[in-house]
């Protein structure tokens, strides 16, 4: 039997997407990782600047810098959330997922 009664009531809008620069407001700033994505990808923050990062999918990911060793969170696990704290020296730093290196992004301190 499958009688669904939720009530899809076509929401089929297209989301308005603002600035895909998320704000630095004080110890708020989120990157969230869903479906091997980070969003944002390109994120602007303060030096020093502690983030969260949201780990929606169902395995581990990490967000870890690939040149020297300015961040790493290490191992998120599924559903689990982990923080950073971002280069306390301008400048703009990549970084990726220590298990899959095909997600990228980009934290840009200034
Ligand atoms: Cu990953």
């Amino acid at each position: 039997m499958l009688l669904a009664g939720c009530g899809n009531g076509g929401d089929t809008r297209p989301t308005p997407y603002g600035s895909p620069t998320a704000t630095a407001e004080d110890g708020a700033v989120t990157i969230t990782i869903e479906n091997f994505t980070y969003e944002p990808a390109d994120l602007e923050v303060a030096p020093g600047q502690e983030i969260t990062v949201v780990n929606k999918d169902n395995v581990g990911h990490t967000v870890t810098a690939t040149g020297d060793e300015e961040f790493d969170t290490g191992n998120i696990a599924a559903g689990r959330s982990g923080t950073f704290t971002a280069p306390s020296e301008a400048g703009s730093y990549r970084y990726t997922c220590s298990f899959h290196p095909d997600m990228r992004g980009t934290l840009t301190v200034r």
